[in-house]
């Protein structure tokens, strides 16, 4: 018998609340009424404001026949639409499944096949494509999605949500132990995975989150990434922000402007991104002086490895405190304090944010590893899943018996007892029977003056199995080519087992939906060359 994580063992602790994430929405309206809840780039609404149009909403869907346990597809890039679509949907007791507006025809059809939706909510068009083209499409072969309403023209015979007529219905009880939402796999491959979280384990998840950042009523929050991610939806991101009665302002895109912009605009006190989209902020602070970031006062960076040289530089240029976080949708987070020291923020990812989070470093056996050695990195908790959705096979390989999630990673505990990740076990290069981490070559390139960004890849080799493939990001004017790179790592002590076989500049970095540098596409560059 697989491990099942026992709710009721959590009851004692802090911020844990059997309750449903749309009763918690009314609890915000009725303490924080008049507050502005929402920013977008059409409005802002207040709490009571967001919570009535919540309630009118769901109506609307128990309405057209969305009854309680409903799985429902949503799309909806950052915009008010996306906060009233998943509370209207939780509130009518169906489980909003979180798609990026990134994700195309490939992941949708896998991710209808594996729950079987009732319906589709989908943007008319974001960013240039149309999404009511692959809506109609998608309806058309599978016969569970009897609605598909889409936020603009509907059109084509699809409904348009502004124009569901609501009525008088009575709400379903929703227990906080149900899933509220299924979020995407970040490791997904192929068959997606998704992942079921509970109203009651996802509040207590933004809670802790929250806690860690001091979110207050005066705490204003830029949701920068796409937030049907769970970094910015929760962690604390969006959720926590509302339930510390703070303003959430929603970026329309991921660039740089539109970030840098809605800082500037908004004084925004608190945003999270990843590495890369943080080199590309910089960038643009250096030539453009109209905007003003005085306002920051933590920048969470994670969800991907961010190099030592790049959190030194941010230490130094931001106004802010920096805050590392190592995350997952499965569940843990790992933060780095406020009052930590600069050089534990400098270098690692900081502790669990629960008091009840068990965390193991283990080797190949699973025997737990000495503090300052390397090893994949396993979780069990009150905010950890237990197991994937409706995924019996992956479940055995990715849980362990007694239901730790191997996250997959590798990681160690430093001196100071905090996390410091070393990259992806997967993602360790076999070069002629020798172990290569990405992550470390990628730090010794990182520290060559003429490289601004490094990404590292095995690529199947004929003679050596793998071989090392190294994506350089160069300051302008300096030319470096395979020859100059190993002299400069063997002029650092590098061995020479570890020099990259192949070199390729690259002036922009492939990017998977959320925003993280995308390995496998850089993989298949690499083999293409
Ligand atoms: C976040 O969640 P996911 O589910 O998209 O990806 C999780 C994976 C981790 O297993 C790890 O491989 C990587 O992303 N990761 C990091 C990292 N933070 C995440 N690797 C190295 N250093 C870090 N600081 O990415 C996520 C979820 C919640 C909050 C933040 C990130």
């Amino acid at each position: 018998m697989r491990y099942k994580k026992e709710m009721s063992k959590y009851e004692h602790l802090e911020g844990w609340e059997r309750c449903s994430l749309g009763k918690q929405l009314e609890h915000w309206a009725s303490k924080y009424t008049h507050k502005i809840a929402l920013v977008d780039s059409e409005e802002n609404i207040t709490y009571e404001e967001l919570n009535q149009r919540v309630e009118q909403m769901a109506s609307a869907f128990i309405c057209k026949g969305i009854e309680p346990g409903d799985r429902v597809v949503v799309q909806l890039p950052n915009r008010i639409s996306f906060v009233e679509v998943l509370f209207a949907l939780m509130k009518a007791g169906a489980v909003p499944i979180l798609m990026l507006p990134a994700h195309r025809e490939a992941e949708l059809e896998g991710i209808v096949k594996l729950a079987e939706p009732t319906a589709y909510i989908v943007a008319e068009q974001y960013l240039g494509y149309r999404y009511v083209d692959m809506a109609l499409a998608i309806k058309e072969k599978f016969s569970c999605l009897k609605n598909v309403f889409v936020d603009g023209n509907g059109g084509q015979g699809l409904q348009s949500l502004s124009g569901l007529q609501y009525g008088n219905v009575r709400f379903p009880e929703v227990d906080g132990y149900q899933t509220a939402v299924l979020l995407l796999s970040g490791g997904t491959t192929g068959v997606p995975k998704l992942i079921p979280r509970t109203h009651t384990d996802y509040m207590y998840n933004a809670r802790m989150s929250a806690k860690r950042c001091q979110l207050d009523e005066n705490s204003v929050y830029l949701a920068a990434l796409p937030v049907a991610h769970n970094f910015p939806l929760c962690c604390p991101g969006l959720l926590g922000t509302l339930d510390a009665g703070g303003k959430v302002v929603l970026a329309p895109t991921t660039s740089p402007d539109d970030i840098l912009m809605a800082i500037t605009e908004e004084e925004v006190t608190i945003t999270a991104l990843v590495p890369a989209m943080v080199t590309v902020c910089m960038e643009m602070l250096e030539y453009d002086e109209d905007f003003d970031i005085s306002s920051l006062k933590i920048l969470q960076v994670g969800g991907a490895m961010l190099e030592d040289s790049l959190a030194d530089k941010i230490i130094e240029k931001w106004p802010c405190t920096l805050m590392q976080v190592f995350g997952t949708a499965e569940g843990l987070l790992s933060f780095t304090s406020l009052d930590d020291d600069t050089d534990v923020i400098a270098r690692c990812q900081g502790t669990p944010v629960s008091p009840a989070d068990e965390v193991k470093i283990v080797d190949e056996n699973d025997e737990e590893v000495q503090r300052g050695v390397y090893g994949e990195l396993l979780s069990r908790g009150p905010y950890t899943i237990d197991g994937y959705y409706m995924a019996e096979e992956a479940n055995r390989t990715s849980f362990t018996e007694d239901g730790f999630y191997r996250t997959g990673d590798k990681a160690m505990w430093t001196e100071s007892r905090c996390l410091r990740m070393g990259g992806r076990i997967k993602e360790q290069i076999n070069r002629a029977g020798e172990k290569i981490m990405p992550a470390e070559i990628e730090a010794y390139l990182c520290k060559h003056l003429g490289i601004k960004e490094a990404a590292v890849v095995g690529v199947p080799d004929e003679t050596l199995g793998n071989r090392i493939c190294a994506f350089i990001m160069t300051d302008e004017g300096s030319m470096l080519d395979v020859s100059s790179v190993h002299q400069f790592l063997k002029g650092i002590g590098v061995a020479s087992y570890k020099l990259p076989d192949q070199v390729e500049i690259i002036e922009e970095w492939p990017l998977t939906s959320v925003g993280k540098i995308d390995k496998k596409l850089l993989g298949q560059m690499a083999q293409e060359k």
